[in-house]
């Protein structure tokens, strides 16, 4: 019997075992398929831990995400296509839900597809290896409660493992001696930790402006984030600001490009993550920066060295659930023969098509239109329910206006669901007033 494994039992590793699943339903003969976790439970990152650093087992702990987290986007962009947000809660809810709100949904869906049976908890992989003459994977895996370690053999592997985890930290002169907090992202937990205190962000992206926000919101008494590249440019509130890069650090004097300084009590890199594989050797690994078109990847998902590789969710995302889906679709179809993969030279055009497209794009606009029509490619190869991929880059086009009109003020716009064609109600409290984040609260009539 072909014998597929997924590692990551995250939304990209989740959709993988609900594409499989689903053609089972439909009748079809799938293979034996193993999902290796290295966490006790699944969602991924949406799976909060209040840990740092290792864990219980001394592994590097995956979780990025922290408290009072809201989706930094529309849930409709994000809704999957076969399990509507109206069939899980049994009504419409509103639009960024907080972390536990999705973690919820994303579990929803495989509970009822019934493949948490199909998932080895706290179980990291340690090593994969492919053999030439047999054309079979080894898959080394370390049972953690009983620590024992293992190798099975397999015909596919899936690498669903994700790409916000392991952080980049690049080195600022001064920081050794830095007479304050030092973290990353990846480490930021609680923004009371904070309250009353200047803080220092670098970084322009998702997680510099989520996380100064929540510090703002949580009663910092200063926020500063400093880009390299550019500013984020937002209208931000009186006591948060953007400057030039940050050259150095003196006792808890932060020196900037521009020749400005300021004294802060923490300093929190907000500096991106890397795409990192520990449990993969030389000729597996994929290699590549954080871009919409990720290096070695055919259709966005098949390894260059190896038809048998696949990699799910690894470029840079706008789309996010639903584009894990159309690829976990797309890879379960050539693994069942479904789909012929074409000659490499055709997939080599392909892939440069989309790369060159990519080099021109110039704004949030036009990434997402190319990332809509990358998803539109794969949805027209598979049986994943079709849905409007122009509304969904309409949606997020609105979103784009709304965190220009007001950065602490866009989630509390409400978006018609792509899915259901049903409005969203808008939530019941602004997001500056809400400080409950738990799901009972957002559920809230
Ligand atoms: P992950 O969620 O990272 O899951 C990967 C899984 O693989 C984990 O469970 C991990 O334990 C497991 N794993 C790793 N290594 C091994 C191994 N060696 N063996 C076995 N298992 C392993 N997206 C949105 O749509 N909206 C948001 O609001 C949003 N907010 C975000 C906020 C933060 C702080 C971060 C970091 C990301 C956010 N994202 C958001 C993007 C996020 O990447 C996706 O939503 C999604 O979690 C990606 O799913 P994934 O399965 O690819 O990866
Ligand atoms: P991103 O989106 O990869 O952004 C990384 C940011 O870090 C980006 O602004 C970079 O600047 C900046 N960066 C990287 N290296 C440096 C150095 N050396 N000096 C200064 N600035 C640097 O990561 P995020 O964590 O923001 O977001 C990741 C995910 O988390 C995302 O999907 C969200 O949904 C949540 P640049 O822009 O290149 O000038």
């Amino acid at each position: 019997m072909t014998r597929v494994a997924v590692i990551g039992a995250g939304p990209s590793g989740l959709a993988q075992l609900r594409a499989f699943q689903s053609a089972a339903k439909k009748g079809a003969d799938i293979p034996e398929v193993v999902c290796f976790e290295k966490q006790a439970d699944w969602g991924g990152l949406w799976n909060y831990t209040w840990r740092t650093g290792l864990d219980e087992y001394g592994e590097p702990v995956h979780g990025s995400m922290y408290r009072y987290l809201w989706s930094n986007g529309p849930k409709e962009c994000l809704e999957f296509a076969d399990y509507s947000f109206e069939e899980h809660f049994g009504k419409p809810i509103a639009s960024y839900p907080p972390r536990a709100v999705l973690w919820d949904y994303i579990k929803g869906r495989v509970e009822k597809a019934d493949v948490r049976k199909w998932v080895r908890f706290s179980t990291p992989v340690r090593m994969v290896r492919f053999d030439e003459g047999t054309k079979k994977f080894t898959v080394t895996a370390h049972d953690r409660p009983q620590d024992r370690m293992y190798d099975e053999e397999f015909d596919y592997v899936v690498v669903a493992s994700g790409h916000f985890s392991t952080p980049n930290v690049p080195y600022f002169e001064g920081v050794k001696t830095f007479n304050g907090r030092v973290l990353h992202a990846h480490d930021f937990r609680d923004a009371l930790e904070f309250k009353g205190k200047d803080v220092l962000l670098v970084g322009r992206s998702y997680s510099a402006e989520d996380i100064g926000s929540q510090c703002w919101k949580y009663g910092a008494k200063s926020v500063t984030t400093s880009y390299r590249s550019k500013p984020m440019g937002f209208k931000w509130p009186a006591n948060f600001e953007e400057r030039p890069l940050l050259t150095r650090l003196e006792n808890k004097t932060a020196y900037f490009a521009d020749g400005s300084s300021k004294d802060v009590d923490a300093l929190i890199l907000c500096t991106g993550y890397q795409h990192h594989f520990p449990f993969l050797p030389d000729d597996l690994r994929l290699k590549t920066a954080n871009r919409l078109w990720a290096d070695h990847l055919y259709k966005g998902v098949i390894f260059d060295g190896n038809p048998q590789l696949f990699y799910i969710g690894m470029q840079d995302q706008f789309y996010t659930f639903n584009m894990f889906d159309v690829q976990a679709w797309w890879a379960r179809d050539v693994i069942m023969g479904r789909i012929k993969l074409p000659p490499e030279a055709e997939l080599q055009a392909n892939f440069d098509k989309w790369r060159a497209r990519e080099e021109t794009l110039e704004d949030a606009e036009q990434m997402i239109w190319y990332q809509g029509d990358y998803v539109k490619e794969l949805l027209a190869e598979t049986d994943y329910p079709s849905f409007d991929i122009e509304g969904t880059n309409k949606t997020f086009m609105e979103w784009e206006h709304h965190k220009a009109e007001n950065i602490m003020g866009f989630r509390d716009h409400a978006y018609r669901s792509l899915m259901t064609g049903n409005m969203s109600p808008k939530h019941h409290t602004p997001w500056v007033d809400a400080l409950d984040d738990s799901m009972e609260e957002y559920l809230r009539n």
